[in-house]
């Protein structure tokens, strides 16, 4: 089944390509679950964005702009993301990417780096920066730092409020940017969207692991985290954010087993449509 927002027949005619990796290899988690994510986001789109008129769908629209051309290209390999990034950047397209562990951002990030330079505002309860232990869910700002063409010092994390003593380390050693989630509910939206927009000069990759949103809006996560985001709080700066000039989107850690009446998988495609519609 195809995301219900495609609407492009063809690699060539679309602005995004959306692809799924089913892979939770990079998880440690002991909750199994994540991989459904991707045809589990695509099945809901399908029942709940739209209402049926005749025999017809009419899928219901953005709040803000119009939607652009995408095309779904299905699921792929972990190990395939790389190169399709820097193909779909290549063809001056962007990728939105439907995780999956979060470990697989690195991957994406790898293939766009190699056309473009990119800052990452990444939306997370977790700052992901352990260095004790590499290449998995909690050490991917560490392995993205080692990308040339990222640049970590004007990269932003939004959203932690569960830091490991390491993770406090890196984030001060790399120069890497928070807004932790009290920090947000101090200065607000607005303020933080003024910080995002005065640090970043580059093209924007935004990564949302949904554990940003508070339980009660995402219960569909492995680690959910009280104190979190709104569904509209992260609608709101995901849209702004990637307005700026963004460059590629991931939905990341969705896990559709944790989940309450499928909301999580709901969100996501609430996510993705209001982020790009323009
Ligand atoms: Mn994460």
């Amino acid at each position: 089944m195809k995301f219900a927002y495609a609407n492009a027949k063809k690699f060539e005619e679309a602005d995004y390509i959306l692809f799924g990796v089913p892979d939770e290899t990079g998880s440690h988690s002991e909750l199994k679950g994540v991989s459904l994510a991707p045809n589990t986001i695509r099945k809901i789109s399908n029942e709940r964005f739209g209402i049926k008129r005749g025999n017809k769908i009419s899928l219901f629209q953005p709040q803000q702009g119009v939607l652009p051309k995408i095309y779904d290209y299905g699921n792929v390999k972990k190990k395939e993301v790389e190169g399709l990034a820097e193909k779909i950047v290549e063809a001056r397209k962007k990728p939105i990417l439907l995780g999956g562990d979060h470990s697989i951002t690195y991957e994406v990030l790898k293939g766009i780096s190699k056309v473009k330079e990119v800052s990452f505002v990444y939306f997370d309860a977790h700052p992901d920066f352990i260095s004790s232990e590499r290449h998995y869910y909690g050490s991917v700002i560490c392995d993205i730092s080692e990308l040339k063409n990222v640049k970590v010092k004007q990269s932003i994390e939004i959203g932690i409020r569960v830091p490991e003593a390491e993770e406090l380390y890196n984030l001060r050693k790399y120069h890497v940017k928070t807004i932790t989630s009290l920090e947000l509910t101090q200065i607000g939206i607005h303020k933080a969207l003024e910080r995002i927009r005065s640090m970043i000069k580059n093209y924007i990759y935004v990564s949302i692991d949904m554990d940003v949103l508070d339980p009660a809006f995402a219960p569909g996560v492995n680690t959910p985290i009280p104190g979190g985001m709104s569904s509209s709080e992260l609608i709101f700066l995901a849209k702004n954010t990637f307005r700026l000039r963004g460059v590629g989107l991931d939905i990341m850690e969705v896990n559709p087993k944790r989940d309450v009446n499928d909301i999580t998988s709901q969100l996501a495609t609430s996510l993705i449509i209001e982020t790009i519609a323009l």
